[in-house]
């Protein structure tokens, strides 16, 4: 028994010690990991942009927690994932908690509810609420609140991206129908990206990859024979060229099923993949299912138990403005050139 124990302990140590690891773009806090998101999102995009991340739309549910997300931001506001979108009124956080459960102190004059259309709370730099509308694009932050759950070997919690040894890369298919814009923000969320077929073993990979999800285990009417992949032709003929800038023959792989490329109805100028491993074309706003491609080292993965550098995480937004007058000083210099401002 004693010696049971003794293991327990050493085990639990171990794991204590070798931590838990996690996308090192997330900044590590006793609370959880955090990242802001400077680019504005819809509430909508932001929400889901959080999720495939592995987190969640960050709202400042407990003080710590607001404390931490506000060291994060020099924006005037952010949203929160405090939402009324199902209901009127009837704001709840993404996690399920009630707004009257989240310590609050509203804007003066709000919240407003603008034209009966503002149903997303945002958060400002001062500490308080105010509600907005969703479709509006703001910052944002999301969280990931501490757990002892680790990445897999494709180096993400999500547990439907699967590694291949021949081609050493993780792959996830879609059975969620949507369009390519729709399906490269997916992929791009979840630290992956639209697949890229680089070989002729490759297209065997993705064939038996696609052979998993026969027609019957997709739901929704579209056409199940073909999945959105990394390619497209940017609206112009035979331009076909990767996401990541290659053509498909410099990329390694170009051949495309007979009858096809075939432009048919609209249009068709983004890249698809058939059962037979072979490519296609398809239109680009019509909705098919899609296959995600993930390097199992990217993003790169930190442990939790380098907690304690902060310098290079925490915003500082004096800095920032200090770095804003420069620029505009440089600027200065280059649009009049003898402005000459000496030295001190
Ligand atoms: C207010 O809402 C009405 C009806 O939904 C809409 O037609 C109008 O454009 C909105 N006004 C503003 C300023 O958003
Ligand atoms: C593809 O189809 C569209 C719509 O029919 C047409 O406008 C376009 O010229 C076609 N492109 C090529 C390369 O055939
Ligand atoms: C602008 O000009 C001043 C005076 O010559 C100089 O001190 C400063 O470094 C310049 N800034 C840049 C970024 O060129
Ligand atoms: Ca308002
Ligand atoms: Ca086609």
């Amino acid at each position: 028994m004693k010696f049971i124990l003794k293991y327990v302990a050493l085990v639990v140590c171990f794991t204590f010690i070798d931590g838990v690891k996690f996308r090192c773009d997330y900044k590590y806090t006793y609370l959880g990991w955090l990242k802001y998101h400077e680019i504005p999102a819809t509430w909508y995009d932001a929400r889901l942009q959080c999720k495939f991340e592995g987190g969640i739309l960050a709202s400042p549910t407990v003080p710590g927690l607001k404390t931490l997300m506000l060291d994060l931001f020099c924006k005037p506001e952010i949203f929160t994932g405090i939402h009324a979108t199902f209901s009127k009124e009837q704001y709840y956080s993404v996690d399920g908690i009630p707004l009257a459960q989240i310590p609050h102190e509203w804007e003066s004059n709000e919240p407003d509810n603008k034209n009966d259309s503002e149903r997303c709370i945002t958060l400002n730099s001062n500490g308080k609420f105010s509600d907005a509308r969703c479709d509006e694009p703001r910052p944002y932050i999301c969280f990931r609140e501490n757990s002892q759950a680790d990445v897999n070997v494709c180096g993400t919690l999500d547990s439907e991206y699967h590694f291949e040894s021949s081609t050493n890369k993780c792959y996830k298919f879609h059975t969620t129908p949507r369009t390519f814009a729709r399906a490269n923000f997916v992929c791009s969320a979840e630290g992956g990206h639209l697949a890229i077929i680089n070989s002729d073993e490759e297209s065997r990979v993705i064939a038996q990859v696609f052979a998993k999800y026969p027609a019957s285990k997709m739901i929704g009417n579209f056409q199940k024979d073909f999945a959105f992949i990394g390619f497209h032709n940017w609206g112009e003929s035979a331009d076909w060229t990767t996401i990541h800038g290659q053509s498909i023959q410099e990329a390694g792989f170009a051949k495309f099923t007979s009858g096809q490329p075939d432009n048919a109805t609209t249009g068709e100028y983004c890249g698809s993949v058939l059962r037979n491993g072979l490519l296609g074309d398809l239109g680009c706003e019509n909705h098919f299912a899609f296959i995600c491609e993930k390097s199992p080292d990217y993003p790169l993965l930190c442990d939790n138990i380098k907690v304690i550098d902060e310098s290079n995480h925490n915003h500082d937004c004096t800095n920032n403005a200090q770095e804003k007058q420069i620029e505009s000083v440089s600027n200065k210099n280059k649009t009049n050139p003898k402005h000459i401002v000496p030295a001190s």
